[in-house]
């Protein structure tokens, strides 16, 4: 073993800092959005259970290779198999793309963070809050000057290493992460008319359950654990020998769809309570045009302003530090670049990215792409469509296919099982099912998501 490498100092502060990636903008950005736009209950109940069945598995699969190999997640598939080194690359280059618009978006809750701690307060009506978004997102500079900053901050925590950065700054950020998000919670279900959006987020309506849901369901379940392209590889390579990862797992896996839900209640009733129904159709945009509106309204609301994009600050940070993480554990480990130099250097490359995906954000300089689907053919696209496109359509179902059938077929089950279980070697509970799961149930259910999304063109 590589002695030099970091390790969690402890299993809470791995479980919090995995936490701390699975829970993002995902979960309060995309979330309440998807589930406004897919029928309420009944894209969370398969929401649920796509994390239970599928996610929580794959998972598991993830951190195992990790922790056997304890290295990147390109130099563990080549550890592994030699000829399934590609898999890591793949997971690499997706990670790579998330990077590089994760760093826009967190640029824009910055932003946010700024105006209310400045105490410059928005105009009253809808409309404006639209357009003071629209403006900002879509004008040529000041985003990339806040993604720059974003960045900035990502970097100085993940140049400070494992223990001392990403779980220190982790440990201290998800509890400051929970307290916000509930109090926030707590606001919003006991506004006027709240009841109604609470009903909506659990009420299951059966029509709503359709392949369309399904597919919005998992491929937002990949996105929000993190799985499908190496981040848990990463993270588990850090986990000493002794710990049992299935613990660990079904603890990430909870907190991070306990926070899913909380955000739900947190942001649907608060469009219910001003807006009424004709508010879902907002759906990504709740977080930057439809809550400002109702803190304008609310008594003390600049500080439940200023609290909630803190929040969603603290949950972009350090998702986004364990993607840097795993790109630069790559560079530090294959091509002996210090912590530093690897940051530096990728976010060189990145910025490109990152540019023509704030760029397109305006319609008017919008640069397209194409992007190519059996039934639509040849289209050209906005760039910042293409980029999520290409990761969340494409190249995370297919990371989370590749990882299950090289676990599930390769590798093997066993392998990876008595590593999951840690020192005891106690064969852990439903280890069967698990291995089921990876080798027959998770590969099928992903390809049916990407005949969905390349096939029919769907999301
Ligand atoms: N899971 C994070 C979220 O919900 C985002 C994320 C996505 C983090 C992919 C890492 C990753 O590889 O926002």
């Amino acid at each position: 073993m590589n002695s030099k490498r970091g390790q969690w100092a402890s299993n809470l502060g791995f479980i919090l800092a995995a936490a701390g990636s699975a829970v993002g903008l995902g979960n309060i950005w995309k979330f309440p959005g998807k589930i406004a736009a897919y029928g309420g209950g009944a894209f969370l109940l398969l929401y649920v259970l796509i994390v239970a069945l599928i996610g929580l598995p794959v998972m598991l699969a993830e951190l195992s290779i990790g922790r056997a190999t304890q290295k990147n997640v390109v130099g563990a598939f080549h550890s592994l198999n030699r000829r399934w080194t590609f898999c890591g690359a793949l997971g690499v280059i997706t990670l790579f793309v998330i990077l590089s618009y994760y760093c826009i978006v967190g640029g824009w809750v910055m932003k946010y963070v700024f105006v209310y701690l400045t105490g410059a307060h928005f105009p009253a009506t809808a409309a404006p809050f639209q357009d003071f978004f629209v403006q900002f997102i879509s004008a040529p500079v000041q985003p990339l000057l806040w993604g720059a900053l974003f960045l900035g901050a990502c970097i100085f925590v993940v140049v400070r290493g494992v223990s001392s950065g990403i779980e220190k700054f982790s440990k201290f950020l998800m509890p400051c992460l929970f307290l916000l998000l509930i109090s926030i919670m707590l606001r919003a279900v006991t506004l006027p008319n709240a009841w109604e959006g609470v009903k909506y987020l659990f009420e299951i309506r059966p029509e709503a359950i359709n392949g369309d849901t399904l597919v919005a369901a998992l491929g937002q379940a990949f996105f929000s654990l993190s799985v499908g392209m190496g981040i848990m590889v990463t993270y588990g390579s850090y986990v000493p020998k002794k710990e049992n990862l299935l613990r660990s797992a079904v603890m990430i896996c909870f907190l991070d769809t306990l926070v899913a839900i909380l955000a739900g209640l947190a942001i649907v009733p608060v469009v219910f309570a001003t807006m009424g129904a004709e508010g879902l159709g907002m759906g990504g945009g709740f977080a930057f045009m439809a809550l400002p509106e109702v803190f304008a309204m609310m008594p003390g609301g600049v500080l439940f302003g200023l609290a909630f994009f803190l929040l969603l600050f603290l949950a972009a940070l350090t998702s986004a530090i364990s993607i840097l993480e795993s790109c630069t554990a790559f560079l530090n480990e294959e091509l002996h670049w210090s912590r530093l130099k690897s940051t530096l250097l990728l976010a060189v490359p990145m910025s490109l990215f990152s540019i023509g995906y704030s760029l397109s954000q305006n319609a008017d300089r919008g640069l397209n792409l194409p992007w190519l689907d059996w039934k639509h053919g040849l289209q050209w696209l906005p760039m910042n469509a293409v980029m999520e496109k290409f990761t969340d359509n494409l190249m995370i179902p297919l990371g989370a296919l590749l990882f299950c059938v090289f676990v599930g077929w390769i590798w093997g089950t066993s392998k990876a099982a008595k590593e999951i279980r840690g020192e005891a070697q106690k064969p852990f509970k439903l280890e069967k099912f698990w291995s089921f799961i990876v080798r027959y149930v998770a590969p099928v259910v992903i390809l049916i998501i990407l005949y969905f999304t390349l096939i029919q063109g769907q999301g």
